[in-house]
């Protein structure tokens, strides 16, 4: 969507996989969907060293509303877990210098049964959210058909941009119409919405994360070319606290880095990994071209690149192997690399490979569910000015 926002995939935090709908404030007030919550994750991204990393949406998900609209039919918070109101908590967060996202659905309810967006209500709801100092829309889309999502959907990113506040705009329409051609047209998805749910709801576990990098990387055709500045595919929220692979796979996808964690107890391994500068300015490249799977072994070792400004690119060797570490032998030829000399760091270990010609074969050794992940950038190309074998390779727009 070109609004101006969102040239590089959004990040911050959002509360969805881990705090669900819990509105127990009476025995859990600590981990209930509250005010109290979004404030105490507001100060962690700030004071924790999150926001100078870039993380600085602090998002709502389902359940903050009261279940019954006002007389005027506008939304309101639920008074007992927000006393003091969303505009109230919009203050507190920007004083922190960051954003406030919040959620609501396009249907008759959300997901959670809470009040829903029909079309007739798009541009009250779009007005309350700019009115309260909200700074981005998760648009969800329980208890809707095609029919309504494909006018509601539009409509809603019109009635945001009318409001003259800036709002960035996420869609979770092709979540519910199976995330492909022809039901979805990313044409049109691109021109409405900053970001979208392509697909199912990440959980906390390896099997989640692992279908839905299957998901990802095996339409990669349609959703490859789809990314770019303002318009990104969304594979969900970060979850597993010491999911290197995850980030590594995330940060080729080009996606928003939402964290659904708890701030207050993240371990210090879990924290180096998710502010990992290297990575971070790796998912944040200003070209904004989203990576592709360009190798699957039989040996269960997969490789991934994505090209990134000045002609460095990203590269991850992924391992499903489940048995042990395993020494995986290639060269940079053998990714379609033009000829020249390479640098490359490791972006977990620091390391770094100097003076790596496209021919030399070099072994790695890759950790079951691991990755080794190397940011690589040409010290001396034979053929100038290139990123044009990676841009090939990516099906790519490269300046
Ligand atoms: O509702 C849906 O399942 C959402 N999924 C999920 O992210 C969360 O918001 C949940 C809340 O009830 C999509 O947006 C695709």
């Amino acid at each position: 969507l070109d609004n101006g926002l969102m040239l590089t995939p959004p990040m911050g935090w959002l509360a969805w996989e881990r705090y669900r709908c819990n509105i127990d404030c009476r025995t859990d007030p600590k981990n209930c969907i509250s005010e109290r919550l979004f404030r105490d994750m507001a100060d962690r991204l700030l004071e924790d060293g999150w926001r100078e990393l870039g993380y600085e949406y602090v998002n709502i998900d389902d359940c903050w509303a009261a279940k019954q609209r006002d007389e005027q039919g506008r939304l309101v918070a639920d008074p007992e877990r927000f006393p003091s109101g969303i505009p109230a908590l919009a203050d507190y967060v920007h004083a922190r210098g960051l954003k406030l996202g919040i959620y609501g659905d396009l249907g008759t309810y959300t997901c959670g049964g809470y009040p829903g967006t029909t079309l007739d209500y798009i541009e009250t709801d779009a007005l309350t959210f700019a009115s309260w100092g909200v700074d981005m829309l998760k648009l969800d889309g329980c208890y809707s058909n095609a029919t309504e999502q494909a006018e509601g959907y539009p409509l809603m990113s019109k009635a945001l941009n009318a409001t003259g506040r800036p709002i960035a705009f996420s869609c979770s329409w092709p979540a519910y119409q199976g995330g492909l051609p022809p039901q979805i047209n990313y044409t049109v998805l691109g021109e409405a919405c900053n970001l979208w749910r392509n697909y199912d709801d990440i959980e906390d576990s390896w099997g989640s994360v692992l279908s839905i990098v299957d998901w990802f990387f095996n339409n990669q055709d349609v959703l490859q070319p789809a990314a770019g500045p303002g318009k990104w595919n969304d594979p969900d929220m970060v979850v597993l606290e010491e999911s290197k692979s995850q980030m590594a796979l995330w940060a080729i996808l080009a996606a928003p880095l939402f964290m659904s964690n708890d701030l207050r107890t993240l371990s210090d391994e879990a924290r180096a990994i998710l502010q990992n500068k290297m990575l971070i300015s790796i998912d944040q490249d200003p070209l904004g071209i989203q990576g592709r799977r360009v190798i699957k072994e039989k040996s269960n070792i997969e490789v991934y690149l994505r090209p990134l400004a000045k002609s460095a690119s990203a590269v991850v060797f992924f391992s499903r192997r489940t048995d042990m570490p395993y020494r995986y032998q290639t060269s940079l030829k053998n990714l379609n690399y033009t000829s020249g000399v390479y640098m490359a760091h490791d972006v977990f270990t620091g390391e770094m490979v100097q003076n790596l010609s496209d021919a030399t074969n070099f072994t790695i050794t890759i950790n079951p569910s691991g990755v080794v992940m190397w940011y690589v950038y040409p010290v001396k190309l034979r053929e100038l000015g290139n990123s044009s074998v990676l841009s090939v390779l990516c099906g790519a727009r490269v300046k």
